[in-house]
């Protein structure tokens, strides 16, 4: 009988040792000591042993189970830790490994400028308004007081669809629609895409976008121009920017004026910026043609107006110190991705 055990747990323990995993570790368990096991059939058998002789045997019995167990315990309890430092080999994290950036968008530079305009005006209680690219004749120059045969109605310069329909070249046939429509007074922009038959360069592009003002109301001034204007390149270029009103000439307008802002980059001593000038030019305005409100269904003997149109690229090129225009349309995200 002791040679029987000693055999059992020799065996048992061999069987231990190979066990390669949990599983088989658990299976020898069960063909020791398990119900049908090698050592619990034994037990089983002890009625065939002496009376005298089984306290005895019990005891090595007991001893033999409780060895097997222990070593079975010791070894399960290894084989769960490399169990478990080998999940962590595999399950590694190298937090100093560089995050995956979220590639969100955002506004194009144009977009940007063009909200940032939209914001002070409509702070002044201007509407904006849009209206169509593709425009007649009659919106785009007639009403605008620019008739047959003047330069600015060059084949040249714009994109005849046919003789009465054009690629508009400014967002005033915008302005001349609402005013037909007659509800006065008028306190507007009109911002949008518009289309010169230019060729490319750093400056000029054949589609490009405007945004044109508009207020008429009884009493309005170049006073009103003026400090309106005022306000509107103080906000978008900072507080100390200065303006300057050079006279020019539109044919919508009379009089007319170009306007120009101190430099913001050197505060006006002059810099490579603003060629050395102290002064950029930002915008074209003036008093509406008595023609043009005339031509558009509002007595010019009731009702004064002003207007004036800024290049929302020129804002954006400046605002943002590009030097090409051309990069605001080519889409390179490494360009765009500055903004
Ligand atoms: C400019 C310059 C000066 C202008 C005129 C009008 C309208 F519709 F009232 F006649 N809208 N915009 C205007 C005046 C535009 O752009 C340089």
């Amino acid at each position: 009988m002791k040679e029987k055990l000693q055999k059992i747990r020799e065996h048992a323990m061999v069987q231990i040792q190979s066990a390669e995993n949990l599983n088989m570790l658990n299976d020898v368990r069960v063909a020791v000591l398990g119900k049908k096991g090698e050592l619990t059939s034994v037990l089983k058998g002890m009625k065939d042993v002496a009376p005298e002789d089984r306290p005895k045997v019990g005891q090595l019995v007991n001893e033999t189970r409780e060895e097997i167990e222990h070593v079975l315990e010791q070894a399960k309890k290894k084989m769960e830790a490399l169990v478990r430092e080998e999940k962590l080999k595999a399950e590694v994290i190298d937090v100093t490994l560089p995050a995956k950036k979220n590639q969100s968008g955002h506004r194009h530079p144009n977009t940007i400028a063009l909200e940032e305009v939209e914001r002070i005006f409509i702070g002044m209680g201007y509407e904006v308004v849009e209206g169509p690219e593709i425009e007649y004749d009659l919106y785009n120059f007639e009403k605008l007081n620019i008739p047959e045969g003047h330069p600015a109605k060059d084949e040249q310069d714009t994109f005849y669809i046919n003789k009465e329909i054009v690629l508009r070249t400014q967002t005033s046939p915008c302005q001349a629609r609402v005013m037909e429509q007659g509800k006065l007074p008028i306190r507007m922009i009109a911002p949008g895409r518009v289309f010169r038959s230019d060729e490319v360069d750093a400056t000029h592009s054949p589609s490009f976008h405007q945004i044109e003002g508009l207020v008429v109301d009884k009493n309005i001034t170049f006073a009103d121009l003026k400090g309106t204007l005022e306000e509107f390149a103080k906000e978008l270029f900072g507080p100390e920017t200065k303006t300057k009103f050079r006279p020019h000439h539109f044919p919508f307008t009379e009089p007319s004026a170009e306007v120009d802002v101190s430099c913001f980059k050197c505060g006006g001593k002059g810099c490579r910026f603003c060629k050395g000038s102290g002064w950029i030019e930002i915008l074209g305005c003036g008093m509406v043609h008595p023609h043009v409100l005339e031509m558009c269904g509002i007595d010019p003997e009731q009702y004064t107006g002003f207007a004036f149109g800024v290049g929302l690229e020129r804002i954006a090129l400046l605002k943002y110190e590009i030097d090409d225009m051309r990069l605001l349309y080519e889409n390179d995200i490494r360009f765009l991705g500055q903004f």
